[in-house]
């Protein structure tokens, strides 16, 4: 009697085990990574403190605080967050929220270094931002007896004038956390945060209307110059740049990129030189580019700077072909402190610094070395603090001026005066 054999050999057994064997994991593997979302979820849902808001105000002004707080299961860096705050019937309230309506967080540890408040009439909301850091590099936060307890994050102050209870407005508050920064993998943990949404009613107000702030907007209006082509001459250009944290022992890691009106990149001709300029005391950029010679309109073009550690800058020039051209631009400070070079300075570079930080150890090409001494270490993280500005990236190139200011950012002007000048034969101090 012939035996029934199942498997023709010991491979197709194994095969058959295998299968089986998967068969009955992956739905256990999608239970458990469903499950450990859902932990994390939990673990960074708001807590009731910061979602009720109780508005119980008498005629007369009245000042009401918002608590933000998060759990949060593992050590982060810092916070960042975008907040709005929509109010329904602004003729029955009136209230402004000054820059400096928010305070310190309630938190040991955690120190907030950015905030911002804009009025948006149009959108009858304002909008908040608002980013913490650890006080101390060397500290995340928060120390590991508070994981997983609320993180009060800030408080926001709301200034209400002329309430009275002849009428009701609504005010409802939208807050979005863009970024925590673990601080032991430097994974963005916001993703799994939901949106916190807070809606109150006050018992406010006939009078008074919001008075919308105007927003000025600067408009750069770039002289748009004819460029008849004739053959191109060589053109030298030196570019003088004030790049923070530079030194003569320590040159940033640069690449300027030179456009013309049209938006086309031109490629510099031969080698380009990078050094220190003694006279100057700064950066110094030398190339020479093919450009269109043109003996009645020069026409602009603009140089973008990007180093790896600072913040992309514009700048606007005529260049006059078949000369040197000397470009000072030493009066703008570059900003340091965009360790990942991604043209931001926000929670991300701060970690990069606080896991690098160490004054003894020596480190000569680290990320976070702002001021190019060879150590991560305090100054470090001052320059760092002093440039934080998550949300306002620094310049890229923009096709319809060369440049459009961004009007956020409204101290940045550029077509200043052109300060392209023959060789001196020596350079004033
Ligand atoms: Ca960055
Ligand atoms: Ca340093």
């Amino acid at each position: 009697m012939t035996k029934l054999k199942l498997f023709r050999s010991r491979k197709d057994k194994l095969g058959f085990f295998l299968f089986l064997t998967s068969i009955l994991l992956i739905p256990a593997l999608i239970i458990t990574v469903r499950q450990s979302q859902d932990i994390r979820k939990k673990a960074y849902e708001t807590t009731p403190e910061s979602s009720v808001l109780a508005l119980n105000v008498q005629n007369g002004p009245a000042i009401k605080n918002i608590t933000f707080s998060i759990n949060t299961p593992q050590a982060v860096d810092g916070i960042q967050f975008v907040a709005y705050l929509d109010y329904q019937s602004p003729d029955n309230l009136v209230f402004n929220l000054p820059e400096t309506a928010i305070n310190n967080p309630g938190s040991p540890g955690l120190s907030i270094i950015t905030n911002t408040i804009e009025h948006e009439p149009a959108n009858n909301r304002y909008k908040i931002t608002l980013s913490a850091i650890t006080q101390n590099p060397q500290q995340p936060f928060p120390t590991d007896h508070l994981l997983n307890k609320p993180i009060q994050i800030g408080n926001i102050h709301l200034f209400f004038d002329n309430i009275t209870k002849t009428s009701t407005a609504t005010l409802s508050f939208d807050s979005t956390i863009t970024k925590v920064i673990s601080h032991s993998t430097g994974e963005n943990l916001a993703g799994n945060l939901p949106t916190l949404k807070i809606t109150f009613q006050p018992t406010p107000t006939p009078t008074p209307s919001i008075s919308p702030t105007p927003t000025s907007t600067i408009s750069a209006t770039p002289t748009s110059l004819p460029t008849p082509t004739i053959i191109p001459a060589e053109t030298t250009t030196k570019l003088y740049l004030n790049l923070e944290g530079t030194h003569p022992n320590g040159l940033p890691n640069l690449t300027t990129t030179l456009y013309n009106q049209a938006g086309n990149i031109i490629k510099p001709v031969g080698p380009v030189g990078l050094g220190w300029n003694q006279q100057t005391n700064s950066v110094q950029f030398i190339a020479s580019y093919n450009l269109p010679r043109n003996t009645i309109n020069q026409p602009l073009y603009t140089f973008i700077i990007k180093s790896s550690k600072h913040l992309g800058k514009a700048f606007q020039t005529s260049l006059i072909p078949n000369r040197e051209n000397i470009i000072d631009r030493t009066e703008t400070l570059i900003l340091t402190g965009d360790a990942n070079n991604d043209n931001l300075i926000d929670l991300e570079d701060y970690h990069i610094l606080t896991t690098t930080f160490n004054p003894t150890l020596h480190q000569p090409n680290a990320q976070a070395d702002f001021n190019y001494d060879g150590y991560v270490n305090i100054k470090d993280y001052q320059l760092l603090v002093k440039n934080f500005a998550p949300g306002q990236p620094g310049d890229t190139f923009n096709s319809t001026n060369n440049k459009t200011p961004p009007v956020t950012k409204p101290t940045k002007t550029i077509g200043k005066p052109i300060t392209v000048t023959p060789i001196p034969t020596k350079y004033p101090k």
